[in-house]
């Protein structure tokens, strides 16, 4: 018996024909990642325990884009793994979720009709469901990112999930999510500020949430307030999100990949942006050596300008548009 690391087709449900991980074991290949950590990918086929079977067969296709054939969404998961992986490699030089080349795993075809995706600490995995009418699963590269970055979350700061740290949690998930999906530069579904908007969870075709102005979706808020910590955290990480906006990208009117965005700031100042590559590496440094359990939106403030004079100095343009970017959002020296 003899395994090979090789390089599979996958046709995914939403990023089109691209390429994955896997090994070949005798003549079966599996869905086994040899060259990011062994990250593997298992299909419970709708049930919710244990780990169902890894994905396996005689060739290295897996899917053919329908969301009906069960490997399609093992491939968006396979994808999604693998490109988050690669972007903390190669921008931000970590090896893994714990920085120690070990991978995770992914289990997908989660329950009947479930509309939702989590990381779980306790197996070390991730878990996704096949959404409405199980025909839209929660596989998108930015959902993805999102819950693989819960991971890393809790592997570094540890941001308590509730309060203010917890919107933060949710923020750093979304930045993160919104950054590999850049990273990704895949041409059916290019990169944007718009979380899961692939996965048509509103059953409308918008997005699930919006970083250049989140009270775009209803629920979650722009600006900082007294009272944030008391609102669920999928909408307390709103500000943070809107920071990371506007420091990338500034405040204003602006179009990228086709999308346009309005982001406006609560105090009406204009927010001249560093672009992403800047504003990733700041945020990354201030959650991995700055942030702890409790970090509130002021320490995050803190965090993230410290981060900011390391990179750059605290002279620096970067270090200004990190303090109009807070502003922006409400929260002050
Ligand atoms: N998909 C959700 C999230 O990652 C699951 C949850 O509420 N924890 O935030
Ligand atoms: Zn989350
Ligand atoms: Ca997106």
């Amino acid at each position: 018996e003899w395994e090979a690391i090789e390089t599979g087709t996958g046709n995914t449900v939403y990023s089109g024909q691209v390429t994955i991980g896997s090994t070949q074991s005798g003549s079966t290949y599996n869905l086994t990642d040899a060259s990011r950590g062994n990250h593997r990918t298992y299909n419970l086929n709708r049930g919710t325990s244990g780990t169902g079977t890894l994905f396996s067969g005689p060739d290295d296709v897996w899917g053919n884009g329908s969301p009906s054939n069960l490997e399609s969404a093992g491939a968006d998961a396979a994808y999604g793994a693998q490109l988050t992986w690669d972007y903390y490699k190669n921008v931000h030089g970590r090896s893994g979720i714990r920085g120690d080349g070990v991978g995770a795993y992914s289990r997908v075809h989660y329950g009947n009709n479930y509309v939702n995706a989590f990381w779980s600490d306790s197996c070390f995995c991730m878990t996704y469901g096949d959404g409405s009418g199980n025909a839209n699963p929660l596989t998108s590269i930015d959902v993805a990112a999102h819950e693989m970055t819960h991971g890393l979350t809790s592997n570094t700061a540890g941001l308590n999930y509730s309060g203010e740290s917890g919107g933060l949690n949710e923020a750093t998930s979304d930045i993160f999510g919104a950054t590999v999906e850049f990273y990704a530069n895949n041409p059916s579904d290019v990169g944007d500020y718009l979380i899961g908007e692939e996965i048509n969870i509103n059953g409308n075709g918008t997005p699930l949430r919006y970083m250049d102005k989140p009270s775009k979706d209803g629920s979650s808020k722009d600006s900082w307030y007294s009272g944030i910590g008391s609102i669920d955290v999928h909408y307390s990480s709103g500000p943070a999100n809107h920071f990371f906006y506007l420091l990338s990208e500034g405040s204003g009117t602006k179009t990228i990949n086709g999308v346009s965005y309005n982001s406006p700031t609560s105090d009406g100042l204009p927010v001249t942006g560093i672009g992403r590559d800047k504003a990733e590496k700041i945020w990354f440094r201030a959650l991995t050596t700055k942030f702890t359990s409790t970090t509130n939106y002021a320490g995050a403030r803190t965090g993230t300008l410290a981060a900011a004079g390391e990179l750059y100095g605290t002279t620096s343009a970067e270090y200004t548009a990190v303090q109009h970017a807070w502003a922006g959002i409400a929260v002050g020296a």
